[in-house]
């Protein structure tokens, strides 16, 4: 008969975190699920991934499934901000707390979630315009390519880009439309505005970098150069963007951190 002790405290059996991320549709996106990965791995957390393949449906499978693996906490990346109510009071039915990360998403009840750890969008758009004002004078006539419709930042950022140039007359937006915040998004998106508006174009408005690279490509094809012809700034600063600016190609990239594994780890272990 073999006889077991279990003291409690002493032997810590691995936390066990279920993370819904939106998908894989940019570098920044590659980027944080690299973070929360490696940062899982770093600590002895046992990450259960779901990759929810750019559909909301599939991230409300996702936490579905950790609900019924009964893990410690839930980790959500809400590809869109309404629509998750139902979910959340499963989660909170079954006692397991639910961070929000990089997201935030729209409810009428705060105890649906513990917190959210993310940036602010509206101040990166608001920077975007105010960077833009400057370097125009406070003329242009702009396209802009949103994210992905319904979601966090592209609600924010387009709300707080347009709210900035209401001081800014000069400033217009002449066509908007999502590219999904992927880099073929912004590129078929902007090769549809410079064949309906062609040099009437003197600016654009990425709400990611990905899209401003598709962006970047649709105006070289197009025989006119970015960065000096078109005026292009986005958000996010991943490498390649950062890259481009040093190229001359894009004019301005607004920071937007996704290495968010330490500080979702260390919010999960106090809850
Ligand atoms: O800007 C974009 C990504 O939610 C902040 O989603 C994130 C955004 C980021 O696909 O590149």
């Amino acid at each position: 008969l073999a006889l077991t002790f279990l003291v409690p405290g002493v032997v810590a059996k691995p936390i066990k975190v279920g993370f819904a991320q939106t998908g894989a549709e940019s570098a920044w996106r590659t980027a944080n699920t690299q973070s929360m990965k490696s940062e899982a791995e770093k600590r002895g957390i046992e990450l259960k991934f779901a990759d929810g393949q750019g559909k909301q449906e599939n991230q409300i499978r996702a936490i579905r499934s950790f609900i019924a693996q009964r893990v410690d906490a839930i980790v959500l990346a809400p590809i869109v901000e309404t629509g998750w109510d139902p979910v959340l009071r499963e989660a909170k039915r079954a006692g397991i707390p639910v961070v929000l990360t990089d997201r935030t998403i729209q409810t009428a009840d705060e105890s649906l979630y513990a917190c959210f750890i993310g940036s602010d969008f509206y101040e990166e758009g608001r920077m975007a315009a105010d960077w833009l004002a400057k370097k125009t004078g406070g003329k242009g006539s702009i396209v802009e390519l949103q994210g992905t419709p319904g979601s966090a930042p592209a609600n924010e950022r387009r709300r707080a880009f347009a709210d900035a140039l209401t001081k800014h007359p000069g400033l217009k937006i002449i066509d908007s439309q999502s590219g999904d915040f992927r880099r073929s998004g912004g590129k078929e998106v902007m090769e549809a505005f410079l064949k309906k508006h062609g040099r009437a174009i003197t600016v654009v408005y990425a709400h990611n970098d990905d899209m401003a690279l598709g962006a970047v490509q649709a105006i070289q094809e197009a025989g006119r150069k970015p960065g000096t012809d078109i005026i292009i700034v986005s958000i996010d600063a991943i490498k390649e963007a950062i890259q481009a600016v040093v190229d001359g190609k894009i004019n301005c990239t607004v920071e937007c951190n996704p290495l968010f594994g330490p500080k979702v780890y260390d919010t999960v272990t106090k809850l």
